[in-house]
């Protein structure tokens, strides 16, 4: 008998999947893989059931012979093991980004002289609304809260992009590209208080108030499902950060990052060419200590960052103070840096993994930029965070644009650089 073999990367069954059924059995004996929790993040969305649950439905499927777990997105672990005499697939890969995929698996199976069958993708109604309710389930407080200590789980290094606004917001939800035959996205978004302050004209000084720093959390909430890390600033008085971190809870944002400064805040890239003072590790410890007081899930996170390295206070206040704070209960250290040379992060993370291995560590590689993601990890990194550079591109195009226009008294010589009137308006989903 043949040996069919699909995978499946889906948490709900619809027409489409029980259609691959269908068509599969007619050719011999049926293996469904489901694809591990750890691929499905960089290939489709976040799962709303966990892997066994998953392969336990595929299980229980009418037509289904034997369920096996798919940890490459590529297939090779799956295919070389099994070499099924079929793969089958919906035709729906055979463009965009997955396509580089059903070529890879295309080879594969002809290599050892099987065969790949695409069949007509089933896309109805019936599909379309299951799509969007597994959307609005990732998107709701309970199950965006908690995504991000799930991701620290699940993944070596959790890609973080800054988002301050809806569009921003969709970028980061969106964007996803094959690069070397793999498919892969962000993980997370970044509110930054330096790029949330900058479109809105003011300046990083905490000058933008909590309200209107929720009212941007609230447009990229309402349109995307990844989960948010918050950019609180030094958290402001105790008094005040201990109903910030209710607010943010109550949202379904996963994690405030406060840093370790007092009085007139101004952005860490300026290190020591401005006037900042670093708050001490007595008033610092007891802010974090009341913002876990006020917390009422178990799924939020406040990560403490630490400013010893921009204001030049050396490697041994900075791992002192990452002590104090994770015994203060900050549930993540972030240590920001503003060299080019990723030595001092990398220094730190080595220290501060010889008598912590667990305490998360974040990073915000925005002037240590050569360094890699996977470089990072090997050094205990969980989070990297990137922390501007959506504006950073933004704005320059945005400038060049309306020099030309006013240079060339029309839009025409700009065109061929802006994005078509069709997708801007189709880049919104509509319901
Ligand atoms: C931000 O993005 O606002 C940050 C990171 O706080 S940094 O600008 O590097 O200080
Ligand atoms: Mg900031």
């Amino acid at each position: 008998m043949k040996k069919v073999y699909t995978c499946f990367c889906t948490d709900v069954i619809h027409d489409g999947h029980l259609n691959i059924l269908n068509e599969a059995k007619k050719y011999g004996r049926v293996i469904v893989g489901c694809l591990s929790d750890k691929a499905l993040i960089r290939y489709n969305r976040f799962p709303t059931v966990s892997q066994e649950e998953r392969v336990k439905l595929y299980r229980s499927l009418e037509g289904v012979d034997e369920v096996v777990i798919q940890e490459d997105m590529l297939y090779d672990d799956v295919l070389m093991l099994i070499q099924p005499d079929i793969v089958i697939h919906g035709d729906n890969w055979k463009e965009g980004p997955e396509k580089a995929i059903r070529d890879h698996v295309e080879k594969l199976v002809k290599g050892y002289g099987g065969e790949l069958i695409d069949i007509p993708y089933t896309y109805n109604e019936k599909v379309k609304k299951l799509d969007l309710q597994l959307k609005e389930k990732l998107s709701m407080p309970e199950y965006r809260r908690k995504r991000l200590r799930q991701l620290i789980e699940m993944t070596p290094v959790v890609k973080t992009m800054e988002a301050h606004s809806g569009l921003t917001g969709l970028i980061v939800e969106k964007t996803v590209v094959e690069h070397e035959g793999k498919l892969d996205q962000f993980d997370a978004m970044w509110v930054s208080s330096l790029c949330d302050s900058t479109a809105k004209g003011k300046p990083d000084i905490e000058l933008v108030d909590m309200t209107s720093r929720f009212r941007t959390i609230d447009d990229i909430m309402e349109v995307t499902t990844k989960p948010i890390i918050f950019d609180g600033d030094t958290g402001g008085l105790t008094e005040h950060f201990v109903y910030t971190v209710r607010s943010l809870e109550r949202m379904g944002v996963s994690a405030v990052i406060i840093e370790d400064k007092t009085g007139l805040k101004k952005n860490s890239l300026f290190g020591t060419e401005v006037e900042q003072t670093q708050a001490s590790i007595e008033d610092f410890s007891e802010k974090i200590a009341a913002g876990k007081k006020a917390q009422l899930t178990d799924d939020f996170m406040i990560i403490a960052r630490i400013e010893s390295l921009i204001l030049e206070r050396g490697m041994e206040d900075a791992l002192e103070r990452a002590a104090a704070f994770v015994k203060a209960g900050a549930d993540g250290i972030m240590i920001h840096s503003r060299r080019k040379d990723p030595a001092e992060i990398l220094e730190f993370c080595d220290k501060f993994r010889e008598t912590d291995k667990k305490t998360p560590i974040v990073v915000v590689p925005s002037s240590f930029n050569t360094i890699t993601e996977a470089e990072l990890a090997e050094h205990g990194v969980n989070i990297v965070i990137y922390a501007n550079q959506l504006t950073r591109s933004a704005f320059p195009a945005m400038k060049k644009t309306a020099e030309d226009i006013l240079k060339y008294h029309r839009a025409k010589e700009v065109d061929d650089r802006l994005m078509p009137i069709k997708d801007i308006i189709t880049l919104i989903d509509e319901l």
